[in-house]
């Protein structure tokens, strides 16, 4: 683990908010444990181990039924800790993977039954060593055979730059955390308005309402960011998850308590109906249709 790594809250608050049953908790990670799953040679962090264990125990505590797992930069193209971590969800747990363009039909196929359903394209600079685009859409294009979907990952500032590729992909397309907008511009800034009309303009991006705790400059209660995220669920209610993030890689400003977290949800969704949509209908819709 990096000395400047904060590992995950060992102990966190049981949530005030009960989650509707069959609550998914679509983005989260399983690092390691590295003398079983080893940390990828080219990755830019190494966290402190997250087994599959410690997330089950968290999804049950919290209240959830389902994990969608999301494959990390830190493991690199080596999906193996995130496969054992679907074969012994019992069904309650779909995979995102990260994969090389050398992968053959037949390890796609593998990855298929154990619950993979989407791929996950990262844009973040600090995270990885660029990948050049028409990889991606060569990727694209062999998954969409598939019945997959693609998660991309970026930060507000590339969206414009982006647009023009994430328009040729083929399937329907998640952006992880509301594609990190700068929340100290307020959501009535333009960049923010960017990211809205492109939701608006195509039907097939999705969005994460996720990580309050990444995006917040004014510290854990999150007030901040509950504008961006309430605006997107309003505005989009049926093309919208919600994630705990668990177990946070990266973190500097603070340890996050999933407790504290899930509280947040009932103030970005203030309806039973659209707290149902993002943590059940929307998740099953994507992952377990
Ligand atoms: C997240 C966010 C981060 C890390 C990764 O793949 C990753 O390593 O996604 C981050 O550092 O912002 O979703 O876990």
């Amino acid at each position: 683990m990096d000395p400047d790594y904060l590992p995950y809250h060992p102990n966190p608050q049981r949530p005030t908010f009960k989650v509707p049953a069959g609550a998914v908790d679509a983005h989260c990670h399983v690092f390691g444990p590295a003398d079983h799953f080893p940390y990828a040679a080219e990755r830019k962090y190494t966290p402190c181990d997250a087994p599959k264990e410690k997330l089950f125990e968290l999804r049950d505590f919290l209240g959830f039924e389902r994990n969608v797992i999301v494959q990390a930069s830190c493991h690199g193209q080596n999906n193996d800790a995130l496969l054992d971590a679907l074969h012994h969800s019992n069904n309650m747990a779909r995979g995102v993977a990260i994969v090389s363009p050398d992968i053959s039909d037949q390890e796609l196929g593998e990855m298929d039954k154990a619950g993979v359903r989407a791929v996950r394209f990262n844009f973040v600079k600090r995270l990885v060593d660029a990948t050049p685009k028409e990889v991606f859409l060569g990727i694209a294009h062999r998954i969409a055979k598939l019945g997959w979907h693609i998660v991309v990952y970026f930060e507000a500032p590339d969206l414009e730059e982006l647009i023009p590729f994430l328009k040729q992909l083929p399937t329907t397309i998640v952006v992880d955390h509301m594609g990190r907008p700068d929340i100290s511009k307020g959501v009535d800034d333009e960049s923010f308005r960017l990211f809205t009309s492109f939701l608006s303009a195509n039907p097939n991006i999705w969005t994460k309402v996720s990580c309050p705790e990444r995006l917040t400059i004014k510290g854990p209660n999150y007030d901040d960011v509950v504008p961006f995220a309430k605006t997107l669920v309003e505005q989009f209610p049926d093309r919208v998850l919600w994630g705990t993030d668990w177990p946070h890689p990266n973190m500097k400003s603070h340890v996050p308590n999933e407790g504290v977290l899930v509280d947040v949800i009932p103030r970005i969704a203030e309806t039973v109906e659209l707290q149902h949509k993002l943590l059940v209908a929307n998740p099953i819709r994507l992952y377990w249709p």
